[in-house]
């Protein structure tokens, strides 16, 4: 089972009990969250083995987080806990089309303790995909120099680079995550990013100039994700193109994050381009049908099932 590694910030997410404005929300439900954690989770439901490099605040958010991770089946060697640093938060808005909104207490997250020097030469032994997002860049511009290094020693071990620039204009500008994915991209072999993502880094969305784009950086499959619009994939000369699952969406936070999972597992199984995006597709579709970030990452026959059009027997 091949394994994949990932790196960033876990937070505890407050789900609202309701939809609407977060002022007149009473009360919320208790989960997990964090775009490189979902991702973590969403490959290892799919049966691969998925190793998550993070710190956790010393107290009982961290200690949740990491026995939910550890329970999920993920590989928590790389994550330890750090005092001084509370475990991030993250307070969800939802609303009545299962869009949302995210608030951050994260300034003083227990990532920004991670040093270049623990990105050591195991880290990645036996790893055959390193997956980084935009979201442990934003957190604080030093976390550029552990990103590179870790992408550095992927090369050098010839391990593929996936990443998926998860803008989030609440951490940082654009003009800042620009200039850090212009050093990001050079290693990038699969990039994976919203369509609102890419209009943000590259504002001509044109064919011709996505496929300039892919070229001048080397990017090998260059995956574009649009929501209910479908996704479409440019690689070797081509594009492919598939239509969205036609779901009911109650709350599309980690849908995302899911696609990611899906469509690394299907580079990972020799997919062919349409057979990995319906898979992704898939993946992310399942996501919005539960509440939460990860709750919704569904396990492999779930897809397959999905994909089938098959009814689950519940009793
Ligand atoms: O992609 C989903 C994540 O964004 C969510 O789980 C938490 O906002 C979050 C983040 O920054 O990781």
């Amino acid at each position: 089972n091949p394994t994949v590694f990932t790196l960033g910030d876990a937070l505890v997410t407050f789900n609202p009990s309701e939809t609407g404005p977060l002022r007149y929300v009473q009360s919320f439900a208790k989960k997990a969250g964090g775009a490189e954690l979902n991702f973590a989770i969403g490959c290892a439901r799919l049966g691969l083995q998925s190793k998550w490099m993070s710190r956790l605040g010393n107290d009982e958010f961290g200690k949740g987080i990491y026995k939910f991770a550890r329970g999920e089946g993920i590989d928590v060697s790389e994550v330890e806990f750090v005092d001084g640093y509370p475990t991030s938060l993250n307070f969800k808005e939802i609303r009545e089309d299962g869009s949302g909104k995210t608030f951050y207490y994260r300034h003083h997250s227990p990532v920004l303790t991670i040093e270049p020097e623990h990105i050591t030469d195991e880290l990645l032994n036996g790893v055959s995909i390193v997956h980084l997002t935009g979201v442990f860049l934003a957190i604080a511009p030093k976390n550029l120099q552990i990103v590179l290094a870790v992408l550095k020693k992927a090369k050098e071990k010839n391990i593929k680079i996936s990443f998926d620039p998860n803008i989030r204009l609440k951490l940082w500008t654009i003009e800042d995550a620009r200039k850090a994915y212009e050093q990001i991209f050079p290693y990038v072999d699969i990039l994976l990013a919203g369509m609102e993502e890419v209009e943000l880094i590259q504002h001509d969305v044109s064919k011709p100039a996505l496929e300039a784009f892919a070229k001048q950086h080397g990017i090998g499959q260059f995956v574009i994700k649009d929501g209910a619009n479908g996704a479409k994939l440019y690689s070797e000369n081509m594009w492919h193109e598939k239509e969205a699952f036609k779901i009911t969406p109650i709350d599309t936070v980690g849908a995302g994050d899911g696609f990611d999972a899906g469509y690394i597992y299907a580079a990972l199984h020799n997919y062919s381009p349409i057979e990995s995006l319906t898979f992704a597709n898939a993946v992310g579709a399942l996501v919005t049908t539960v509440k939460g970030d990860n709750e919704g990452l569904p396990e492999l026959q779930e897809v397959l099932d999905f994909m089938n059009n098959k009814k689950a027997i519940e009793r």
